[in-house]
């Protein structure tokens, strides 16, 4: 599938804009929130327990629990609505998904620090998917070695495809921002061994 292509090197993401049609979207967004059982997000942040405003919901096939940041979650089953999209993904990425962890950012002051998606329950070799609704923002990539920096923006209704072996070589952050934005909410599909 023809995408954006961003990373100069040790890894590949796409980026595909407009795979959601904007009405379905607006339906989707008020479906998740009221589906789902939302919680913040906890994590173990120098041996302290850090709740976000930030508001996360893990779903996923029975027994594929995820730890990272130091706490366990355990899935909630899969709603009609995220297996549809679950379906549309998968052919996209040509990969099976087992799991979604979905993060609710309320405005510009929640975002996600840097990080990689690396934790040793994942398929090191399956991309990851992620999906956006609601407001745009600025997801950034930074090297983990040479530090080389790379931004662009996950408008709502857009797929990021981050394939092998981005994981390894690069972090990424979704930037917090003072201007006034509306929620979004972001879902990133996962295979889980
Ligand atoms: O909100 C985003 O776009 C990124 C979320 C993310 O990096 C994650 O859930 O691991
Ligand atoms: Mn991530």
């Amino acid at each position: 599938m023809p995408g954006i292509h961003l990373l100069p090197k040790d890894g590949h993401i796409e980026y595909l804009p407009s795979i959601f049609d904007p009405l379905a979207c607006t339906r989707l967004f008020e479906v998740l929130t009221q589906s789902l059982d939302w919680r913040c997000d906890q994590l173990l942040m120098f041996g302290k327990l850090i709740t976000t405003k930030r508001k996360v919901a893990w779903v996923g096939d029975e027994g594929c629990a995820y730890t990272y940041s130091g706490v366990k979650k355990e899935p909630q089953p899969w709603t009609p609505e995220l297996l549809q999209i679950k379906s549309k993904l998968e052919v996209i990425a040509q990969c099976e998904f087992n799991s979604c962890l979905l993060n609710l950012y309320h405005d510009g002051s929640e975002g996600m620090g840097w990080h990689s998606d690396d934790e040793p329950e994942l398929v090191q070799t399956a991309p990851i998917a992620s999906m956006s609704l609601g407001a745009a923002r600025k997801f950034s990539f930074k090297h983990k070695t040479d530090k080389t920096n790379a931004s662009l923006m996950l408008e709502n209704g857009s797929v990021l495809l981050m394939h092998a072996p981005t994981q390894t070589f690069w972090n990424h952050s979704l930037v917090k921002t003072t201007r006034p934005v509306g929620p979004r909410i972001n879902l990133t599909f996962r295979a889980i061994q």
